[in-house]
């Protein structure tokens, strides 16, 4: 299996670096998107740099393009024009490119932010409701609903991905529960991308933690199955002092995301 041309935007990021060399056996041309520098195209690349927010721009980036893994935008708690402009302009902009253009699949770098403010320990799946966590988590559930009607209304298959927290290793307790690694990250983007039939899908990215908050069972169409574990990290990762359990980072899912803010834009 294999795309003609598929769109990596936000190359130039932590997950789009590693993606890129990894998606690189999906596609005959991957084409590479981002605000920011990126390094030059290599055999089989084509690299294009737009902002997101430029909906013409957006339009002859997604041209030519079969399928999307939707990385790009602002991937942290910022004041809420930051945010509009990347991430809720830019996924309209994306999914309408695709529309128009007939791009027929996207793989949405959503968060869990998304749910941010459920309490840490309690079981969430695909249905439970969205509690974002700031304006951050609010864009990514936009993009989800955004994803959804363009489903509904046009066809175009989404899988949403909530992704924990994608690193090296763990930073923290919280990430022990939250990791994915990057070689499952990897896995669940090539799921996402070569089931035969994706629908409208969301679905939580951890690894295989012994700890986890998600269950995937409503994404099983997917045959997405985690490898690494944070296990291996545990012991680094517990040297650290232990946050105050009053402390509101070490009470929701959010993390610290749920205290950022307020900015003062004014
Ligand atoms: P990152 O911040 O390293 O990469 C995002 C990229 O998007 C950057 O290279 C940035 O230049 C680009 N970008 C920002 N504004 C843009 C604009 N207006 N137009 C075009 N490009 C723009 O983030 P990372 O960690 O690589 O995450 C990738 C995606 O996955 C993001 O959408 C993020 O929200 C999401 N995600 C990542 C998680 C993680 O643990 N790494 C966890 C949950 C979600
Ligand atoms: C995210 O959505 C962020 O993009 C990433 O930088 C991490 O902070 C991650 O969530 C997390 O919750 O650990």
């Amino acid at each position: 299996d294999k795309f003609g041309r598929l769109l990596l935007t936000g190359a130039a990021g932590g997950l789009g670096k590693v993606l890129r060399d990894r998606l690189k056996p999906f596609a005959d041309v991957l084409r590479l998107s981002d605000i920011a520098q990126m390094s030059p195209a290599g055999r089989g690349e084509e690299v294009v740099r737009c902002d997101l927010a430029d909906k013409k721009a957006v339009d002859a980036l997604v041209q030519g393009c079969e399928a999307i893994v939707h990385l790009g935008g602002i991937s942290v708690e910022r004041p809420f024009e930051e945010i509009v402009e990347a991430n809720i302009k830019g996924v309209f902009n994306l999914y309408e490119a695709a529309r128009r253009h007939g791009a027929r699949r996207v793989v949405f770098a959503s968060s869990n932010h998304v749910i941010g403010f459920h309490p840490q320990g309690e079981m969430l799946d695909a249905d439970s409701p969205r509690r974002p966590d700031g304006y951050y988590g609010l864009s990514k559930s936009f993009g989800e609903d955004l994803s959804r009607f363009y489903f509904d209304r046009y066809g175009i298959e989404t899988a949403c991905l909530r992704i924990g927290s994608s690193f090296p290793e763990p930073k923290d307790r919280r990430m022990m529960v939250t990791w994915l690694s990057y070689a499952d990250l990897t896995e669940l983007v090539r799921c996402c991308l070569f089931t035969p039939k994706l629908g409208h899908a969301i679905v939580y990215g951890m690894s295989a933690n012994r700890t986890v908050w998600w269950e995937n069972s409503k994404a099983a169409h997917l045959g997405f199955t985690p490898r690494d574990s944070s296990e291996q990290f545990r012991a680094k990762v517990e040297a650290q002092p232990a946050l105050d359990p009053s402390d509101p980072a070490a009470q929701y899912q959010g993390g610290a995301f749920v205290k950022a803010g307020p900015f003062e834009t004014l």
